[in-house]
């Protein structure tokens, strides 16, 4: 072999190797579609969704892998003025997940336009100094007149802003071009995770929060916001199904009959959809095992016990 030759072995392996690599971090309202575009992007559930407000309530990275390029999408909690230390929580997790990323997704609802807490969430993304594409999502619900107000706003507001891009997580709209736009502004690199890793968290969190997101979907007011899950046990059984006790926190004694609802028939319903969900995620069949239990105004406790029914420990 040439030394000609030898190079040019060397070039084609590092190459193929060579990706474009980076962390792209959504920020916006709570609401507005962070957690639906990443799940739509994936093609499956990973993060969890609903209608209410504050649905996400930690950092989560999900790794978005194919042939030229691995994008960590970190999806945030809604930027939300906090009324108890676990919002407080919740809005530290987004703002410092502005920090050391190579972009921002900052993401607003098009059908709610760009109004005061959309500037001041502006600001912090001004303050980040990270470049920033601007996501209008739910395109699907409003006219492009108002998709026009919305970016001419963006571009007024947001310093380092590098694109725009219009986008519809239910209808499937615009994700590739976010995609495109995502692989123009980060850089080249070896990719950090290998090919088949989908999430830096380990599965006792998905699956938790696989059941929070039934208490979000099938309960109301203020139950699905003082609840929180946290998984007791997990194994796997000598007949291969994956046995999964978890326990259901409430605030108050009081709570614990609406999630246990009339003939156990709410945590039947959590419970059974919960576990398609964990079964298709782990591609395993499973026994749900749930239990409710209160322990008094946990939102407003501090942080070690915040850990302890699931919270994450690594803020500063
Ligand atoms: N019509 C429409 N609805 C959408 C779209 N994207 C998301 N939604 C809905 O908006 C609601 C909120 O979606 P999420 O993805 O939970 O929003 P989020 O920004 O992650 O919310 P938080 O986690 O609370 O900050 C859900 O009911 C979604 O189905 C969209 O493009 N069009
Ligand atoms: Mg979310």
């Amino acid at each position: 072999m040439s030394e000609d030759d030898h190079n040019m072995d060397i070039d084609d392996s590092n190459v193929s190797c060579i990706k474009k690599v980076g962390f792209a971090s959504f920020v916006g309202k709570p609401n507005v579609g962070k957690s639906s575009i990443i799940n739509a992007i994936m093609g499956m559930k990973i993060v969890i969704v609903s209608d209410k407000p504050q649905t996400t309530r930690n950092r989560i990275n999900v790794i978005y892998t194919d042939e030229d390029a691995q994008i960590i999408f970190v999806d945030t909690p809604g930027i939300h003025k906090p009324l108890h230390r676990l919002g407080e929580y919740m809005v530290k997790a987004a703002t410092q997940a502005l920090k050391n990323v190579d972009l921002l997704l900052f993401t607003v609802d098009a059908s709610e336009g760009f109004g005061t807490s959309e500037q001041q969430i502006c600001n912090l993304v001004n303050q980040s100094r990270t470049p920033t594409i601007g996501v209008i999502n739910k395109i699907d619900l409003v006219n492009e007149n108002r998709i026009n107000q919305i970016e001419r706003k963006m571009e007024q507001g947001v310093k380092n802003l590098v694109r725009i891009i219009r986008t519809s997580a239910v209808r499937n709209e615009g994700l590739k071009e976010l995609l495109d736009a995502i692989k123009t502004h980060i850089p080249e690199s070896p990719q950090f995770y290998p090919d088949d890793m989908i999430t830096d968290r380990p599965m006792s969190f998905i699956a938790s929060e696989l059941i929070r997101e039934k208490i979000f979907q099938f309960t109301y007011e203020e139950i699905p916001h003082c609840s929180s899950v946290i998984i007791e046990e997990i194994k796997q059984r000598d007949n291969g199904i994956v046995y999964i006790r978890a326990n259901i926190y409430v605030e108050r004694e009081s709570q614990k009959g609406i999630i246990i609802g009339q003939n156990a028939n709410m945590i039947k319903k959590i419970g059974e959809n919960a576990r398609k969900d964990i079964e298709y995620f782990l591609e395993s069949k499973v026994f749900l095992d749930l239990h409710v239990k209160s322990k008094k105004d946990w939102r407003n406790k501090d942080f070690i016990i915040l850990n302890e029914i699931g919270m994450r420990d690594d803020l500063e």
